[in-house]
């Protein structure tokens, strides 16, 4: 199942809105056929073990990280095609929450008299899965804010400079988590000032994740990095019910895709744009800022992960905060997490938080 759920990863940021699931058959304690969901979400991942498998899946095990399909969706079930292939056993680590499925793939195969067990590393796959579930049950992504900050949570002098606060193996393993989620997401302040191109680099030709970027007016220039590649990395606008007409349709001309948002007081609303994106279909979004908009998430308690990347160096209080204003008096009100990992990053150190 460890094998399984690192399958399964390798295909995340690529198959939404399907989870990626992994795939391992072992026959004879060897193991003979391996899959992952596809880019774009089909074909699934067991179709593709067994195809490796052949012949051998006849009396295998197979583990897979998530209960096998049911339905008759886009492909045909993946139960049918587990009992065609004659496999004796499947492991499973938790039940899909899709309603077409849910529980109907293990009585299917149990009917066919396969005999099935579930909950190995059932954790893991939970995380894994968790916004493809979180959409099923709320209709929105999962949400992680990174932050790469100073010592003190400062993001730029007060001049602005920022460039490097961090070392160059944070900004990789940034690279590596932007690539592992569906969308990358920012606010227009930071679109504005940092004039970001927001791609996964460094990875060879990888699937890029959709650019979101929230702002009111769609006040971006026109010669943005975002703007001119709008054709070749898809860029996704949240904006206000009061953006002019004007520049909504110079953005779609660009190819960006419009999302009309209601208000929150002055501000996209931050529920209003999560549920946007999950109608669309994205099961796991990765904020970079601004300052504003993390705050607004933080406050709003849409945000499920954080990711802070923190070097030792330090800019007082005239740097720049990380985080704009969430109105909060007193502790017991501050949005908590709890710790998952912290590992050094070059000259830095990364550290991943779950909410509470
Ligand atoms: C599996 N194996 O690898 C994945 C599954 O539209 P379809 O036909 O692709 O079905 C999508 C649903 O299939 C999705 O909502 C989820 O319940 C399940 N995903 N199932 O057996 C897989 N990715
Ligand atoms: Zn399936």
């Amino acid at each position: 199942m460890a094998h399984a759920l690192s399958l399964g990863r390798r295909g995340m940021g690529r198959t939404w809105p399907n989870p990626s699931v992994g795939c391992v058959i072992v026959k004879d304690g060897r193991v003979v056929g391996r899959g992952h969901t596809a880019p774009g979400g089909r074909p699934h991942a067991e179709p593709q073990a067994l195809a490796q498998a052949g012949d051998a899946a006849r009396g295998a095990t197979a583990y897979v990280t998530l209960e096998p399909c049911s339905h008759h969706g886009q492909t045909p079930p993946c139960t049918d095609a587990l009992i065609a292939a004659g496999v004796a056993r499947v492991v499973a680590a938790v039940e899909d929450s899709d309603p077409r499925v849910s529980g109907a793939g293990f009585k299917a195969l149990r009917d066919a008299g396969i005999a099935v067990d579930l909950g190995v590393c059932a954790a893991e796959a939970a995380q894994d899965h968790a916004g493809f579930f979180l959409r099923q049950a709320e209709d929105r992504p999962w949400v992680t804010l990174k932050l790469a900050s100073s010592f003190d949570g400062r993001i730029a002098t007060a001049t602005g400079e920022s460039r490097w606060i961090t070392g160059p193996e944070a900004r990789r393993l940034v690279h590596g988590q932007r690539a592992r989620h569906d969308a990358v997401m920012v606010g227009a302040g930071t679109a504005r000032i940092d004039d970001p191109s927001l791609t996964v680099r460094d990875f060879g030709a990888v699937a890029q994740p959709v650019r979101v970027v929230v702002s009111r007016l769609i006040d971006l220039p026109l010669m943005s990095q975002l703007a001119r590649t709008a054709r070749e990395v898809p860029v996704w606008i949240c904006h206000g019910p009061d953006a002019a007409q004007e520049t909504r349709q110079a953005w779609d001309g660009l190819g960006a895709r419009l999302f009309p948002c209601a208000l929150s007081g002055r501000q996209v609303s931050a529920r209003a744009v999560l549920q946007a994106l999950g109608a669309a279909g994205l099961t796991r979004v990765f904020c970079e800022g601004g300052g504003t908009l993390a705050a607004t998430l933080l406050s709003a308690g849409l945000v499920d992960e954080l990711v802070g990347f923190t070097a030792g160096v330090a800019l007082g209080a005239e740097g720049q905060p990380s985080l704009g204003a969430m109105g909060l008096d007193r502790l017991r009100d501050a949005p908590r997490f709890r710790l998952a990992e912290t590992r050094a990053a070059g000259a830095d150190v990364m550290h991943r938080w779950l909410r509470v």
